[in-house]
């Protein structure tokens, strides 16, 4: 590990720009390199933080087809909503970028024409599907089939979501085309290879020898596992029309596969940042440079591009990839494609003002370590007890009490500092270390937690002291109460900065005082006394019931219409002749009594009034309906079905009911009150 480095390059993941952002990648990217970037800063650190959009690749030109547009209109609809959905949420990138832009295409593609130049490349001809109706090989998710692990019957040409593991297209059992549906046919095709089996060697020196000790063991156990699988040679191009055309006689049609482009996209962001000086921060070796990553992203991360990286000959590689697990959503699996998700755009209109609490939230219970879940009521909690009650208690008492006794103006130190002070102020005085020294090992969870002790500590003292009796008997010593509270939360403008930004310059104003140096936060004497301080204001306020239930409806609403549009419809029945038809006789009747037949748990008894006759039908619908509440209800009889003896009872006739898609049952009906016996057809 680099541990006193000159400079810091850091990127975050380039998210595909086919869809919104979620808490997901929040959580797992974007928050914790937020924190990281801004306590580096704070800490006088020279950082450069950069992203961008994804906009090549085939889950672009996929969206593209589904929503009926161009790829271009797709990346453009989207890049402007995810930069905009950042930018609100307070994601401090120093530039964020795309994809598609000049710079990138002309650094991808140098990047690659060194390493042909230079012969790093194989070349390869070999058969892949082709589609013969679309007209096009069928690169990676173009081609869906069986799982030939888990049997399931959507696998991709790269990948199974169902099971996890990675596959090649040959691999799937009956694949047919994304484009057609159609099965493929088998064809030739040129492509470039990078042999990472040549960069095992170093690699396993790189990784598993040489970042044992400091890489996330979820991080590290990934790589040497693929390590220790053996490395194969892995294609950069593909038969597509969108990404960066391959700069090579002989490539037409061609394009560079976007796992080799997108992380060239760090490089190209920065020289679109620093069109002077961006080398610094990618060649020289004083540069510690830091991937943040989701963990689906490791291999491309941690193998592909640091070989790329590697192969290339002139750039640094990263001396860390703080990976994270995987954030759920209420007991289930984010998924965009099943909307489960809360979409980052979405929560900053429904929660205006607010994008501090999500990101205190989704970072105290950030999965670090392991999978974890996000729920609202867990929200509801956190932001309750412990942004309101805790951080926003503490803050508020401090500022009113200041106003109220001394005019808003910081009081002086009043006679000799008891222990009870000095304890508090030399707590204070620990907290910059302890906090930056978690952050700089990207344990941003503890490092909060530290935050959040800062403010007990606060809230310990003006208990312990209580100013607001204290007042009525010493004034001077009331001074000195407020005045050492008002250091610990000056205190709070730059500690918590990194995690809560906007509240942070909420304090500062509130204070009058500008974020300063991370080192200098636990200084005993950082508001003078007479410094005049602002009114008083809100950090936080309660989040009631009824917004929660709001949230945790729309999911649940979510949830019915994917189980309305999954329900499978079953196939027809085969056909039957109009004379069959015509012998049932279906009528409408009129429930009279209802009751449960003893001893089952399923059957009722019920006497319907067919216009005919009043006849008993027993029907296996007790877990479906109350009997008293079918008394009085029409229904539709099949008459004539042979009586059948049920628990001892003649059943005489059948009931007609439509299934719901959860399961449960309705009542077929007449759309009016008609009269009983009369004829369905
Ligand atoms: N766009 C995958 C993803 O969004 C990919 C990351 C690229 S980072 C260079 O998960
Ligand atoms: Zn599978």
């Amino acid at each position: 590990m680099q541990s006193d480095p000159q400079r810091y390059t850091v990127t975050a993941a380039l998210p595909y720009a086919n869809g919104p952002v979620h808490i997901g990648h929040l959580a797992g990217v974007y928050l914790p390199a937020d924190i990281y970037v801004r306590y580096l800063r704070a800490a006088g650190r020279d950082v450069k933080f950069i992203c961008g959009s994804d906009e090549h690749g085939v889950p672009i030109t996929i969206r593209a087809q589904k929503e009926g547009v161009t790829p271009q209109q797709v990346v453009d609809k989207y890049h402007a909503i995810i930069r905009d959905s950042f930018a609100d949420f307070g994601v401090s990138f120093d530039i964020y970028s795309r994809t598609s832009s000049k710079t990138h295409s002309e650094v991808a593609s140098g990047f690659f024409k060194k390493l042909y130049e230079e012969g790093k490349f194989i070349e390869q001809t070999s058969q892949q599907y082709y589609d013969e109706k679309a007209e096009q090989f069928l690169a990676d998710r173009y081609i869906v089939g069986t799982c030939p692990n888990c049997g399931n019957e959507n696998a991709y040409g790269d990948q199974c979501e169902k099971c996890g593991s990675s596959l090649s297209p040959t691999e799937l059992i009956s694949p047919r085309s994304m484009l057609s549906g159609n099965q493929p046919v088998l064809r030739e095709t040129k492509h470039w290879y990078l042999p990472l089996d040549q960069y095992e060697p170093w690699l396993r020196e790189w990784i598993v020898e040489g970042h044992k000790a400091d890489w996330k063991a979820n991080v590290y156990g990934q790589c040497k596992s693929w390590i220790d699988q053996g490395l194969q040679p892995r294609a950069v191009t593909r038969d597509l029309d969108w990404g960066v055309p391959v700069p090579v006689e002989g490539a037409e049609g061609k394009v560079l596969y976007v796992w080799f482009d997108a992380p060239i996209g760090y490089i190209s962001a920065t020289k679109d940042l620093l069109p002077d000086t961006w080398e610094t921060y990618w060649k020289d070796a004083g540069t510690k440079l830091v991937h943040f990553i989701g963990k689906d992203n490791i291999v491309f991360h941690c193998i592909i591009f640091p070989a790329m990286l590697k192969a290339h000959g002139d750039y640094i590689l990263p001396d860390n990839v703080p990976a994270n697990e995987f954030l759920n959503l209420e007991g289930d699996k984010i998924s965009t494609s099943r909307n489960w998700a809360v979409w980052l755009h979405e929560y900053l209109q429904d929660f205006p003002g607010k994008a501090d609490v999500l990101r205190y939230v989704l970072c105290a219970n950030a999965p670090e370590t392991k999978d974890n879940d996000f729920t609202w009521k867990d929200f509801q909690a956190r932001n309750n007890n412990e942004l309101v009650a805790n951080l926003g208690n503490f803050v508020n008492r401090a500022v009113v009490l200041t106003h109220k006794f001394f005019g808003g103006n910081v009081p002086a130190i009043g006679g000799e500092l008891q222990p009870i002070d000095q304890e508090a102020l030399a707590q204070l005085a620990e907290f910059p270390q302890r906090i930056g020294e978690l952050i700089d090992n990207y344990r941003f969870r503890d490092a909060l937690n530290e935050l959040m002790n800062l403010t007990r500590v606060g809230n310990k003292y003006l208990a312990e002291t209580e100013p607001w009796k204290l007042i009525k008997t010493d004034e001077a010593r009331t001074g000195t109460v407020l005045h050492v509270a008002l250091q610990i939360a000056a205190g709070l403008v730059t500690l918590m900065e990194p995690f809560l930004p906007a509240s942070a310059a909420t304090l500062g104003q509130m204070l009058r005082v500008e974020k300063g140096s991370w080192q200098a936060a636990g200084r005993p004497d950082t508001l003078a006394a007479g410094h005049e301080i602002g009114a008083a204001a809100l950090l936080f306020d309660k989040i009631e019931d009824a917004t929660v239930e709001a949230q945790v409806q729309k999911l649940l609403d979510t949830k019915k219409a994917n189980e309305l549009a999954n329900a499978v419809v079953e196939p027809a029945k085969e056909d039957i002749s109009f004379d069959d038809f015509g012998r049932m006789d279906l009528r409408v009747g009129t429930v009279v009594a209802a009751e449960k037949v003893a001893k089952t748990k399923k059957l009722l008894k019920l006497t319907v009034d067919t216009g005919l006759d009043q006849r008993t039908i027993v029907s296996s619908i007790a877990e479906h309906f109350i009997p008293e509440a079918l008394v009085g209800q029409q229904v539709l009889v099949l008459l004539n079905l042979a009586p059948r003896e049920i628990k001892g009872i003649q059943s005489q006739g059948m009931l007609l009911l439509a299934e719901n898609a959860d399961g449960s049952l309705q009542l077929m009906q007449p759309g009016q009150p008609v009269r009983p016996g009369s004829h369905v057809a």
